[in-house]
């Protein structure tokens, strides 16, 4: 008993902290393209996409096994996606078909 206390605290400790420490990566949408065209990031990171543009956009993914969609952000906003699964996603926004970028999720 005296050994699995602390063993239980240990783990919770380390569990709080890869939580804690979960990466965050900023992408900026601008000149009505993602700014950078690719990126790698570990599992439970967040992008966090910033309108840095004159225009409203959007952030979807269609990727299989990887979908998703944000609510429009406009200019000075942003919104943000968690990846929770591994895989390679292709962003495009939905009110601009030439915007593409890849978030490489390892
Ligand atoms: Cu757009």
């Amino acid at each position: 008993m005296m050994f699995r206390l602390p063993l239980a605290v240990i783990t919770i400790v380390a569990a709080a902290g890869s939580l804690l420490y979960a990466g965050q990566h900023a992408v900026s949408q601008k000149a009505r393209l993602f700014s950078p065209g690719a990126i790698t990031i570990n599992v439970g990171d967040t992008v966090i996409f910033k309108n840095d543009d004159s225009v409203t956009h959007h952030v979807y993914s269609a990727t299989r096994g990887q979908e998703f969609e944000l609510e429009t952000a406009e200019p000075g906003d942003d919104a943000r996606q968690t990846f929770t699964k591994r895989g390679r996603a292709e962003i495009r926004c939905g009110l601009h078909p030439g915007m593409r970028m890849i978030v490489n999720i390892k």
